[in-house]
């Protein structure tokens, strides 16, 4: 069964996605409204946050090339083999990303552009785009939002390397100013390793080099908002991640708020990308930050949706290149609605349902909780219970509106999903 039940009369053998014409097949789950998004381009809107954010990133890495028109349409090569990915990682699946056919998809992350950057022969990079992933529905998940790649290599011979390394310390006398304080973590461990054809130095380097770089980042967007004193510096953890394209890895958190918030992700570029690239005698950095995540906290932005707004009382109170804080507009009260229902097999996913509510509510549906699961125990069919909450960010929704929205919910999930409602 396909992850979207395609109904027999009404699947089109072809859709149209970016003005081009793609067969669909057993793979294909791009909703309506993720595809409405496409053409938005909310890193390209001078004076929306996101691309005010883009803007700051850029002028903290001068001698970096930009790129931020390349197409969100990919193939799984593209994201997934190129950067080693194995062939059973579950992000491949059709219940977490967003495939066109089998072999047409939508990004899921910036990195899916790593080889084709590093193969034109740019060195420095930043990458800004926005990336697809299916996903839950609460105030800081949406299915689109937008990621920075950043990537950074040079030549792995000892006098590069050691280019680098004065780099580094200048890099290193610069933040010793600052009131940043930082919680590291080793640069190489036995479960975060060197790969086995980099010599140890050479990834030490390139480690610290990357660790300085972000560092001085983060302390010029937060050290503002994190109010960065004497007495309260700002606070960055360096934690060890794993990614199949980087070793070692790493996760970036900031604390805000009394919270640790994970900004990005980044390590050592693994060797097998850079050879992809036609660069083999290259080695380096790359990090992946969510631009969402950052805009939210110096925005002081509540709300993911928000950034989709086109109401002027949202757009209108940001001005290009400038970080100012959001007044939020009066909150119009929330509805909410349960749905029942058993589930009409084992492979129908969480994000299907999710799908679904988007699909008919848009904008307009806050989020989406499950409430209550349970398996009958004669039958052993799955029941489930979610609740919507329904609210819209510019007026207030009347009661037949959104019995009306959660009809439409009702009916498409028993004529596109098989589901029984109880
Ligand atoms: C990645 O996407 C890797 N490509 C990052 C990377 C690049 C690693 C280069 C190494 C080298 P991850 O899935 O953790 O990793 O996402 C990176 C960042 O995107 C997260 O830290 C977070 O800031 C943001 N992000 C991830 N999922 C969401 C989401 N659903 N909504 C908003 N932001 C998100
Ligand atoms: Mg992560």
């Amino acid at each position: 069964l396909p992850a979207r039940r395609r109904q027999a009369t009404s699947a089109p053998l072809h859709i149209r996605v970016l003005g081009e014409k793609y067969t669909t097949d057993d793979y294909t789950n791009l909703s309506p409204s993720i595809s409405s998004k496409l053409s938005k381009r909310l890193h390209a809107q001078k004076g929306h946050p996101i691309s005010t954010l883009r803007t700051l990133i850029e002028n903290h890495f001068p001698d970096f090339a930009h790129f931020s028109s390349l197409s969100p349409i990919v193939t799984p090569y593209q994201n997934f083999d190129s950067l080693s990915f194995p062939a059973d990682h579950p992000g491949r699946a059709k219940t977490d990303s967003y495939y066109i056919n089998r072999n047409t998809m939508l990004r899921t992350h910036t990195s899916a552009h790593e080889v084709e950057v590093f193969a034109k022969g740019t060195e420095r990079w930043l990458l800004t785009a926005d990336v697809y992933r299916r996903d839950e529905i609460d105030a800081s998940h949406y299915p689109v939002f937008h990621q920075m790649e950043g990537a950074k290599i040079f030549g792995n011979d000892p006098s590069s390397i050691e280019q680098i390394e004065k780099e580094t310390q200048r890099l290193e006398r610069q933040l010793a100013a600052s009131n940043i304080v930082t919680e590291d973590v080793q640069h190489i461990s036995q479960t975060n390793p060197a790969q086995t054809s980099h010599n140890v130095r050479s990834s030490e380097v390139t480690a610290k080099n990357l660790k300085l770089c972000l560092n001085s980042l983060l302390y010029e967007l937060f050290a503002d908002v994190a109010g960065a004193s004497e007495d309260d510096p700002l606070r960055v953890r360096w934690i060890e991640a794993y990614f199949p394209f980087t070793s070692p890895s790493y996760e970036v958190e900031v604390f805000f708020r009394g919270k640790w918030l994970e900004i990005l992700g980044c390590g050592v570029v693994l060797q097998s990308t850079l050879d992809r690239a036609g660069v083999a005698n290259k080695m380096g950095w790359a990090f992946g930050l969510g631009l969402e995540r950052i805009a939210m906290i110096l925005f002081s932005i509540p709300d993911i949706r928000l950034f989709w707004s086109e109401d002027p009382r949202f757009l209108s109170q940001f001005t290009h290149g400038k970080i100012n804080t959001f007044k939020p507009y009066s909150k119009y009260p929330p509805s909410y609605r349960d749905i029942s229902f058993w589930k009409p097999g084992r492979d129908m996913h969480d994000n299907d349902l999710y799908d679904v509510v988007r699909d008919v509510a848009g904008d307009l549906v806050e989020d989406v909780t499950i409430i209550d699961r349970f398996t009958h125990p004669k039958t052993q069919r799955d029941s489930l219970t979610a609740r919507v909450v329904y609210r819209s960010f510019d007026r207030s929704l009347v009661n037949e509106e959104v019995n009306g929205l959660q009809d439409r919910v009702v009916s498409h999930l028993k004529e596109q999903l098989g589901v029984e409602i109880r």
